[in-house]
């Protein structure tokens, strides 16, 4: 496979998406997303990838929309942003959050606009210490998108996101993993390889259990308790199903580490 603006590879059951216009801190051109689209055909056809890495190369994660291309131009009455999101950005946000392994994002740098909430799209995120994170919609005259109106107040709450969203603001690593906007904040020496480790854990454990997971929380945010007792019942009924349910009480039981094969 060709890709003109990331890079991407499989290898022992983890895939990685590197976003790649590093001059322009990559960010989201229709190249991209034509390229990102093709990835993600890849990922879901691929029975063999049990964990999705997605970062960005050089200095910067993602600044959100190439402000410079022709959807953004126009005197504001033509540029119809909307569609914009309608093809690309929200097929992607829904595609990731519904794919059936976990998707870790290793924020490396500064990520702004849509870059930002693309990053939260993740099961899992973790940033460099240096990386940022930018509500930076509100100094163009835009509102949060990517799924960030959705995403922010679940994990932050509505006085957080009001702030970052209205503000724009740089929401440093450390404070949003204070905040619990990611899952963790690291030094940037170390960056590289716990975002690796990580996700090669993650492709090594019991695959369909971390798909039910991901689908129950995701469902909770809309469901009542009784309704999301019943769907864990549901869900765990099929986990209770699986190669390796029984692989991981027998490792117990046998005192030895588990050999999970993702079914
Ligand atoms: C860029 C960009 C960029 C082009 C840096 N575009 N070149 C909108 C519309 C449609 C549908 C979907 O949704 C959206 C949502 C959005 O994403 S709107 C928000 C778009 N993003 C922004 O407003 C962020 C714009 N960028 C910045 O504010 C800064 O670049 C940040 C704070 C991210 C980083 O600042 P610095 O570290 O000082 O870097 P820089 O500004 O010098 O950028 C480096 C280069 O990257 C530079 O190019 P150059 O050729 O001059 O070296 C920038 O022009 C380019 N770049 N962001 N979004």
């Amino acid at each position: 496979m060709k890709f003109e603006c990331i890079l991407f590879e499989v290898a022992e059951g983890l895939a990685t998406i590197t976003l790649n216009r590093p001059d322009k801190l990559n960010s989201f051109t229709s190249a991209m997303h034509d390229d990102l689209r093709h990835a993600l055909d890849a990922v879901e056809k691929d029975n063999s990838v049990r964990c999705l890495l997605i970062t960005g190369a050089g200095r910067g994660f993602c600044a959100g929309q190439d402000l410079s291309e022709s959807v953004m131009s126009g005197d504001g009455q033509d540029a119809d942003v909307g569609a914009t999101l309608e093809k690309n950005y929200n097929v992607m946000v829904k595609r990731l959050r519904n794919l059936p392994i976990p998707v870790v994002c290793a924020v490396n740098g500064v990520a702004a606009g849509a870059g930002a909430n693309f990053a939260l799209v993740a099961d899992i995120v973790i940033a460099a210490r240096s990386a940022s994170f930018i509500q930076a919609f509100t100094k163009i005259g835009l509102l949060p998108d990517c799924g960030g109106t959705y995403f922010l107040p679940r994990l932050v709450g509505t006085a957080r996101t009001m702030g970052a969203a209205m503000l724009g603001e740089k929401i440093s690593a450390e404070r949003a993993e204070q905040w619990g906007l990611i899952w963790k904040c690291v030094d940037d020496a170390d960056f590289i390889q716990e975002s690796e480790n990580l996700a090669r854990h993650l492709a090594n454990q019991a695959t369909q259990g971390l798909a039910l997971t991901k689908q129950a929380i995701y469902a909770s945010s809309s469901n009542t308790l009784a309704t999301q007792l019943d769907l864990e019942r549901e869900l765990q009924r099929i986990a209770g199903r699986t190669y390796d349910f029984r692989e991981g009480v027998a490792a117990f039981n046998e005192k030895r580490p588990a050999k999970f094969r993702g079914n």
